[in-house]
């Protein structure tokens, strides 16, 4: 345990900080840990404002409920919330502690039940798992040697080091299990815990209901990004045809009417499998919903309210996804095109890293980062449209693609084969763009996530697109 690891942790005022406000203990450190220049220390304050940043978020979503709701089951589909900040705590470890750091394991009897490829889920609870006072302790253990491993160890030599890749990657898993745990607690049942204001009203909606993105080639994925994980690379050149992508994703008053059209009943609409799964799991409605009468309801958190019309549906599946999109005549985006709609920049050619060009999210660009426990209007974030005209691709909510998980040509699996590497070629569907529940670290117009085709606790909705007609696409 070192006083210096605790003061970034826990000192006053460190939350969230760039940096400016280094303590006399940070400067003593900077000369005792190593003659680095002045970049790489711009470096390491970014890396130790994320790493609290992830941490407070962490913090608060397993500090809001008891140690009953912790280590209870709210979902099979979901571990025991405890299992989450120990399992962060313990990738934390094997990355940082003992690889970058090269140091002694902090506990090396707990990677076993800490290793997702061990336990499913739904088995979570059963294991002796660390009791919620003992992950708060391992954590905190954790993170104090690793905040003396960033003023130490070198950023370069490695290409695991070179540009704290492997901080970023720690800082991304601790948001993408964040983003999981506020999952489980859309999950759980009892009163709302989680408060948040209110997503922002539509300003401006799109111009237009969908937009033509021209025949042509586009470079896909990064060789640049230095936190880019490994299956956003390297970048390659896909043709893409000339295709019409909704400038909005598919509201709650759009999928209402759907529902009302009959859509759950028509098999014209599905796929064989979604069909056949609508059937055995029953689907009628976005989970989560509620009817009253001949309104909707929603549950959000615990809060019953009535369905707001004009926020992206979620909580929907691939199946029905693609059923709303058959039935409007469309179809979903495929993954090459969902990227080119949000990084292709027709002025230049150029593929940008968000929509809204290369810098990143701020809070009038998109709903990232749980600011808002919910997706916003269409038309709220105006200043985060793509040079087309495309709107909120960058948070609200995950947006089922209809292209399955593959590595890119050339694709390296780094650090990790258990990233992505097998996953590729499973019963997987991709999503693109992040919910109102992704963290802006974990957020880029490259970053790809994926999922069973069945699942809908995720913050998932989706946009529709068609093929462009001949006389559109000249
Ligand atoms: C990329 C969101 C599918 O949660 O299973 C977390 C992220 N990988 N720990 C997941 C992840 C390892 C992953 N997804
Ligand atoms: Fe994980």
């Amino acid at each position: 345990m070192t006083p210096h690891g605790q003061s970034h942790l826990r000192g006053p005022g460190r939350s969230s900080t760039t940096g400016t406000s280094r303590t006399d203990a940070d400067q003593r450190d900077r000369t005792a840990g190593g003659n680095f220049g002045e970049a790489d220390w711009r470096l390491r304050e970014k890396v130790a404002a994320q790493l609290i940043r992830a941490r407070d978020r962490s913090v608060a979503l397993t500090d809001a409920v008891d140690d009953d709701d912790l280590t209870r089951q709210h979902s099979t589909l979901m571990s025991p919330l405890v299992w989450d900040l120990a399992h962060i705590g313990n990738q934390e470890e094997l990355w940082l502690v003992r690889d970058v750091g090269g140091r002694e394991p902090v506990r090396h009897d707990i990677d076993d039940l800490y290793d997702a490829f061990q336990h499913p889920r739904g088995d979570r609870p059963r294991l002796p798992l660390l009791s919620p006072a003992e992950a708060r302790g391992y954590v905190r253990e954790v993170r104090d040697k690793v905040l003396d491993v960033l003023d130490r160890a070198p950023l370069e030599g490695r290409r695991l080091v070179a540009d704290g890749f492997a901080f970023g990657m720690i800082v991304q898993h601790e948001q993408q299990h964040d983003e999981t745990m506020l999952a489980t607690h859309q999950l759980r049942r009892g009163a709302p815990v989680l408060h948040a204001p209110p997503p922002p009203a539509a300003v401006r909606p799109p111009a237009a209901a969908e937009v033509l993105v021209p025949a042509g080639p586009f470079r896909m994925g990064t060789d640049i990004d230095p936190w880019a994980l490994d299956n956003e690379r390297p970048s390659h050149d896909v043709h893409v045809d000339a295709f019409v992508i909704d400038t909005a994703p598919v509201t709650n008053a759009g999928y209402a009417e759907f529902i009302a059209a009959g859509g759950y009943d028509d098999p014209r609409w599905w796929s064989e499998v979604g069909w056949a799964h609508r059937v055995k799991a029953d689907l009628t409605m976005p989970r989560f919903w509620l009817r009253d009468g001949d309104r909707w309801l929603r549950d959000r958190f615990g809060v019953v309210e009535p369905l707001p019309p004009d926020e992206p549906v979620v909580h929907v599946c691939f199946h029905e996804a693609r059923a709303y999109a058959a039935w409007t005549g469309k179809r979903l985006p495929t993954e090459p095109e969902w990227e080119k709609a949000a990084r292709f920049d027709p002025e230049t050619g150029r593929a940008r890293r968000f929509p809204w060009g290369d810098e990143d999210p701020g809070p009038e660009h998109a709903n990232l980062g749980q600011r808002h426990l919910s997706p916003a209007p269409v038309g709220a974030y105006p200043a985060g449209a793509s040079p087309l005209g495309v709107h909120q691709l960058i948070g609200d909510v995950w947006e089922w693609l209809d292209s399955d998980f593959h590595g890119y040509p050339g694709f390296q699996a780094f650090p990790y084969r258990e990233y992505s590497e097998v996953f590729f070629c499973g019963d997987y569907k991709m999503l693109r763009g992040g919910s109102f529940g992704t963290d802006p670290v974990a957020s880029r117009a490259t970053f790809r996530n994926w999922d069973h085709p069945i699942r809908r606790q995720i913050f998932a909705g989706f946009r529709c697109a068609r093929d462009a007609r001949p006389e559109e696409a000249t």
